[in-house]
């Protein structure tokens, strides 16, 4: 397995658990996943789907990545997340979230052979 695809499932990859609106969730694993070392990371996403679901959606048909690149993929049907997004008043170190559950289609960058996400889009 690919950096990019470990990186990808350090920050993005959650199946274990439910969405939960626990307001401590994202302070918690933000941390633990090491997106709050250097600087506290702005918004990060966490998808609560089986890997392969995930990977799946790099069969989907190519579309345009916010960066322009046109390796991004769209998931057909939408999929349980958490958004992570820094407060306004957050100070580094002193990293905290807003923990927002939500369900809607998300959109992965994937690269390599086996062709794997390694970035969440949107
Ligand atoms: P990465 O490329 O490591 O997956 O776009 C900059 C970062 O913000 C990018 O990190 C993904 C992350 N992000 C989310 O996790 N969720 C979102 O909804 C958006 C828009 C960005």
């Amino acid at each position: 397995q690919g950096p990019g695809a470990m990186k990808f499932q350090r920050q993005h990859m959650d199946s274990n658990s439910r969405p939960n609106p626990n307001s401590n969730y994202c302070d918690q694993m933000m941390r633990c996943r090491r997106m709050t070392v250097g600087a506290c990371k702005p918004l990060n996403t966490f998808v609560h789907e089986p890997l392969k679901d995930v990977e799946d959606i790099c069969i989907q048909r190519n579309i345009r990545c916010k960066n322009g690149q046109n390796n991004c993929h769209k998931s057909k049907s939408s999929m349980r997340v958490t958004d992570c997004r820094l407060t306004n008043g957050s100070r580094y170190p002193n990293c905290k979230y807003h923990t927002s559950p939500t369900r809607r289609q998300i959109t992965v960058a994937c690269v390599g052979n086996p062709y794997v996400p390694v970035h969440f889009d949107a």
